[in-house]
This record gives C-alpha cells, sequence and structure tokens, in this order.
C-alpha cells in the first residue's frame, strides 16, 4: 500500500485538501485498480482494487483514468476525434454487416444440393452485369469520399497554425526517454510532468533532442511526432481539472515503454492550484544548511554537469532537479517519486530503468544518504 508514497511538501495543507476533495468527489470516493502496467502504477500507486475506469491521482486528489482512454474526451480536439471514430467505426460497421450478411445468404441459399446434383444441374452462370458492376463501384467511391470528406474537416478544424487566444505556451522536447516540459513565459523548466491550468487553451510546441518521439494524450488531443529540428505544433483544452496519462507513441529506443506522459490539468486557485504551482516553480530551490553536505556531493560529482538545479548547477543533459519533489513519478514513470525509489535510482539508475542514459555514479553510502537528504528536499 503506497498511498503516503506521492504525499510530497510538509504537506499537512495538501493532505487536508486532497482528502476532502477525495471524500467530497463520489467519483472519487472509493477507488482504485490493481495495476497491470507498471509505467501507468508508477504514475498512480494503487489504493484498493475497485474500480477499472477510474481511479484518484493519490499526489493532487484529481480524478484520473486507470488507462489512457480515447473513449472519455476532456478536450475539444479529444472528442472531435473520438465523433469521427464512431463515425467511421459506424459505417464500417455497416459494410461488415451487410457482406458479411450477403455472404451467409450466398452460402446457405445456393449451397450444393443433393438432387442438383443428381439432376446435373448447374445454377443460371451470369457473365457480367452492368446494374450490378455499377453498383459496386459507385457506392465504395461515395463511401470513401464521405470518409475522406469528413477526416479533412475534422483536421481542418483541429490543427491550428497559430496559437488559440490566451494560450499557455508550453515547449515539450523529446529526450530518450524522458520528456522536458518549458513555460518560455513563465521561466520555467521542468521534466515528465506537464501541469497546466484546466479549461485555458494550451499550446504546445514540439521538438526533439535526439530521435523521434510522439507525443499522444488520447484524452486531450491526436498523437503529434517530435521530430528532430522539425518543430510540431499542437493544442488542447482540458475541459475539467484530472490527471491525463499517455504514452510516447513512437518507438524511441529500449526505454520507449517508460516515456510515460502525464498531464495535471488543475483549476486555477487553491493550494494545488496552477497559480500556486506556478509560484512554487518559480521560487529558488530550497537551501536548508542541514542538507550543505549533499549540495556538495552533488557538486562534486558529475550530477552536476548532467542536471540543472537553478543557481546551483547547470547541466543540460537530464531532467531539471530544481523542484524535484514536486513532482509524484520518477524516471518518467518507473516508480512513484518517494524517498526509497529515489535512494535506489541515485545508487543505480539502471537498477529500476535498464539501459536509461543515467550512470550509476557509484557512490558509497554516506554520499547517497547525504545526496538523497538534498534531493528530497528540492520541494
Ligand atoms: C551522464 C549524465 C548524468 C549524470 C552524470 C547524472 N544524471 Fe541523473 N539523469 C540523467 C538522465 C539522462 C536522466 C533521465 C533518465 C530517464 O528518465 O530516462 C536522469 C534522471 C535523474 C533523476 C530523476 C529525475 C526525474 O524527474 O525523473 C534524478 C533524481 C537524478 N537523475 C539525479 C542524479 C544524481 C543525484 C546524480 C549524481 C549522483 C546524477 N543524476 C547524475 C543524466 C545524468
Ligand atoms: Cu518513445
Amino acid at each position: 500500500m503506497r498511498r503516503g508514497s506521492a504525499v510530497r511538501g510538509d504537506a499537512g495543507s495538501k493532505r487536508e485538501v486532497r482528502f476532502s476533495l477525495r471524500s467530497a468527489g463520489s467519483r472519487c470516493g472509493s477507488l482504485a485498480l490493481a495495476w497491470a502496467i507498471p509505467g501507468f502504477a508508477a504514475a498512480a500507486p494503487p489504493i484498493a482494487p475497485d474500480s477499472l475506469s477510474e481511479i484518484c491521482d493519490p499526489s493532487t486528489g484529481l480524478p484520473m483514468p486507470a488507462i489512457p482512454t480515447m473513449f472519455d474526451p476532456a478536450s475539444p480536439p479529444a472528442a472531435d476525434i473520438e465523433a469521427l471514430t464512431w463515425l467511421l467505426f459506424g459505417i464500417c460497421a455497416a459494410i461488415f454487416v451487410v457482406v458479411q450478411g450477403a455472404l451467409v445468404h450466398a452460402i446457405i441459399k445456393y449451397r450444393a444440393r443433393r438432387r442438383d446434383e443428381a439432376a446435373g444441374d448447374e445454377p443460371r452462370q451470369v457473365y457480367g452485369s452492368n446494374p450490378v458492376e455499377l453498383a459496386w463501384t459507385v457506392i465504395p467511391v461515395v463511401i470513401v469520399f464521405v470518409l475522406t470528406l469528413a477526416s479533412v474537416r475534422l483536421i481542418r478544424d483541429i490543427e491550428r497554425t497559430s496559437p488559440p487566444e490566451g494560450a499557455l505556451k508550453v515547449v515539450v522536447i523529446g529526450h530518450q526517454w524522458w520528456w522536458e516540459y518549458r513555460y518560455p513565459d513563465l521561466g520555467i523548466v521542468t521534466a515528465n510532468e506537464l501541469v497546466v491550468p484546466a479549461e485555458r487553451p494550451v499550446w504546445l510546441e514540439l521538438h526533439s533532442a535526439d530521435v523521434n518521439h510522439s507525443w499522444w494524450v488520447p484524452q486531450l488531443a491526436g498523437k503529434m511526432d517530435c521530430i528532430p529540428g522539425h518543430p510540431n505544433t499542437l493544442w488542447f483544452e482540458a475541459d475539467r481539472p484530472g490527471v491525463y496519462l499517455g504514452q510516447c507513441a513512437e518507438y524511441c529506443g529500449n526505454q520507449h515503454a517508460n516515456m510515460l506522459l502525464r498531464v495535471e490539468a488543475r483549476a486555477v486557485d487553491g493550494p494545488l492550484g496552477f497559480d500556486a504551482w506556478v509560484a512554487n516553480q518559480q521560487s529558488p530551490p530550497v537551501d536548508d544548511d542541514s542538507t550543505t553536505p549533499g549540495r556538495d556531493v552533488f557538486l562534486a560529482l558529475a550530477c552536476q554537469s548532467c542536471h540543472d538545479i537553478a543557481g546551483v548547477s547547470e547541466g543540460a543533459f537530464g531532467p531539471n532537479l530544481t523542484h524535484l519533489m514536486s513532482r509524484a513519478t520518477l524516471g518518467a514513470g518507473v516508480a512513484p517519486l518517494d524517498r526509497d525509489s529515489l535512494r535506489q535510482w541515485v545508487d543505480d539508475p539502471q537498477t529500476l530503468k535498464p539501459g536509461c542514459n543515467m550512470p550509476s555514479l557509484k557512490l558509497d553510502t554516506n554520499q547517497l544518504d547525504a545526496v538523497v537528504d538534498y534531493l528530497a528536499s528540492l520541494r
């Protein structure tokens, strides 16, 4: 039972908010799922195997689907895509029924019968029929035309060349095997968890630092590739607060499956609101005398050449750690971000995420404890 694992902060107040949210919301009241999928399990540790459809995210108290789904859209582009999906499904289902029906009818009605054989009869042979050939040419052409028009219209509706008015701009950079998020207008850099306000459009500019990745959170928008040297754009607008999950959708190497996408759409106000999150992210990292030894170890080792901690180090190869503990997951979803998994990660990330681009620096126990104390203070 790891419910406490994603509790962060001195969190008395957060805890209260969360549990009151939880008892208030009937959808969030009795929760959760025995996890089958490791990445998604990390995104929300199990509480009780109760509902397969929706659970409460332990770190924010927000509702969250157990697995990513496109059938519960929470944003206009996703809703349009779902509607088109049902239209296509409906047309294809009708074709299936008609074709299979005709097949079954023919098999039964025109099956070989003993008395036909005895009489040496063959059914009447038909060589070419203009009406039939016309029908099976024209009808499919009309169907394909309808499908094409519907798809083109949808693409025209949801793809934009400029940001919607009032949109929050976020630059997404896919890395092997994690996500970087930069908020240019707010001066924020974070990793793996995109926090946005609900009911406000979000404009993503997608890049890649290495190979192709693909950003796909099915409840929010369609799939969009992150291509090196070729920025793409995507927009969505979460119509209700919630945690929306997705997964890198373009094979990008051995840890591709551990590139969880996690979007938290928060209300604007309140202690767990978007504005409070922004204020915290913009504040300098915690600087506490008791964790100075750990910070010194961090600076003395190669950690500082790969990681950015505002005002402390400027590495840019790995995730920004300035407010590490404000996140709920570690290593793009391989584990919930708690002290135990953090310690295991710093000791040897390869045990949690084999092949990932952070080496074990073989710290001794004292160094390890000091660094983990330091990192755990970065809220
Ligand atoms: C060669 C560069 C490199 C060095 C050196 C390095 N890291 Fe990392 N680190 C990374 C990369 C890359 C990731 C992302 C791995 C992934 O998720 O696939 C990462 C991830 C992390 C994370 C998880 C961040 C998150 O949000 O999931 C922590 C914590 C971390 N490193 C701490 C450290 C510490 C402490 C040290 C020094 C002991 C260190 N790193 C040394 C490259 C490095
Ligand atoms: Cu990938």
